[in-house]
């Protein structure tokens, strides 16, 4: 059990408060001011391992090594980056670190239409409304998103890309999703014989929200889209990051399913667990991890985890602010700590259960 982590001053969750809670090993992280296709430098890299295990945790995973939008694009300048990739990874498994998350969503990496949705016991969380988000242009969204982050960078919304980000979206609205797939199989050819070098399992993260926007192509939606972008690269390093809340976004994902299917390939290195209540088909709030506050089974989802043979990370994901507690909308200490303890309960109950 692990929980986020962004470095640099760019938390308010300290890495002794995360220490305290019961259960939890270690970190995820990033550089988040790396910019992506630049390499992560052994110096940059060992500092930060410093302070998480100085702090008595572990930094096994890294969420995100971002990927440059020219190998998304597939442009020429895609080889250069690539190769910046693989040194990156080099570096990080010199560091120990055994598992990358990241995604290969165009031009946005996740969006949320509400930073600060009221729910009636007092606390807030994100939401999400599709009828809301339809009508924004990427201005309007990224100023949405900025004004509501207190402050502190939210991944995936680094000021680097929004110079280009309407005309990003032009470009991808003219390539076909085959395309983009065939682009997303040259990243994986070129990477994943080094994941199996150094040691290191990919989980790519589900498309979040998972329903189109700006037109832009989905490429980890659902089970048959998650098949498929398994299937570019036979190798178990080519795995998924399941991530109940983004998929279970969609009331058609079966999550316990899913989990089973993909935990018993071995290609589940990493497990995002959050519980979402919709409101309608395409809108919903995300909620307290606990099964009876939202819509997700998380019971069944860890039972399908356990069953398969799953023994990769998890994270409590998203959780909301709770007990007057400010800082990055979802990244909130209490609700999180909550989460994942709950989350430990389930798997310690269950694991007694079967044995
Ligand atoms: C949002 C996160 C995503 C996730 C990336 C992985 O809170 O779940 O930003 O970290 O998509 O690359």
């Amino acid at each position: 059990m692990i929980m986020r982590w962004f470095p640099n001053g760019d938390d308010k969750v300290t890495l002794s408060q995360i220490r305290q809670v019961p259960g939890v090993s270690g970190v995820a992280t990033m550089l988040p001011f790396v910019p992506a296709g630049d390499i992560w430098t052994p110096e940059q890299i060992g500092s930060v391992k410093k302070e998480i295990n100085d702090a008595g945790l572990e930094m096994e995973v890294i969420e995100s090594v971002n990927i440059h939008e020219d190998i998304k694009k597939g442009l020429p300048s895609k080889d250069k980056y690539i190769e910046n990739y693989i040194k990156t990874m080099k570096n990080l498994s010199d560091a120990g670190v055994k598992c990358i998350c990241y995604n290969f969503m165009p031009v946005l990496d996740w969006y949320r239409s509400d930073l600060y949705f009221p729910l009636p016991d007092g606390s807030n969380c994100m939401a999400y409304s599709h009828s809301y988000a339809s009508t924004l242009t990427s201005d309007m969204m990224t100023k949405d998103m900025i004004e509501g982050c207190n402050d502190l960078t939210l991944p995936g919304w680094e000021p680097e890309r929004f110079p280009q980000m309407a005309a990003d979206i032009e470009y991808y609205n003219n390539i076909s999703r085959d395309e983009y797939f065939s682009n997303i199989k040259y990243f994986l050819d070129a990477v994943i014989p080094y994941a199996e070098e150094y040691d290191i399992d990919f989980g790519v993260h589900p498309d979040d929200p998972p329903f189109p926007l700006f037109g832009l192509p989905k490429v980890v939606n659902n089970a048959e889209a998650i098949r498929r972008y398994l299937a570019l690269n036979p190798s178990r390093r080519n795995g998924l990051t399941l991530c109940t809340g983004s998929l279970g976004a969609n009331i058609e994902n079966d999550i316990p399913s899913m989990a089973r299917e993909f935990a018993s390939e071995g290609k589940v290195p990493f497990v995002h667990l959050r519980n979402v209540r919709h409101t309608s088909e395409t809108d919903f709030h995300e909620s307290a991890h606990l099964s009876e506050c939202g819509d997700l089974d998380m019971f069944a989802i860890v039972k399908a985890l356990y069953e398969s043979g799953f023994n990769g990370y998890i994270r409590p994901d998203h959780g909301r602010m709770i007990w007057g507690e400010t800082g990055r909308p979802g990244y909130g200490l209490y609700d999180r700590a909550l989460g994942s303890n709950y989350i430990l309960g389930l798997w310690e109950a269950i694991r007694k259960l079967n044995t």
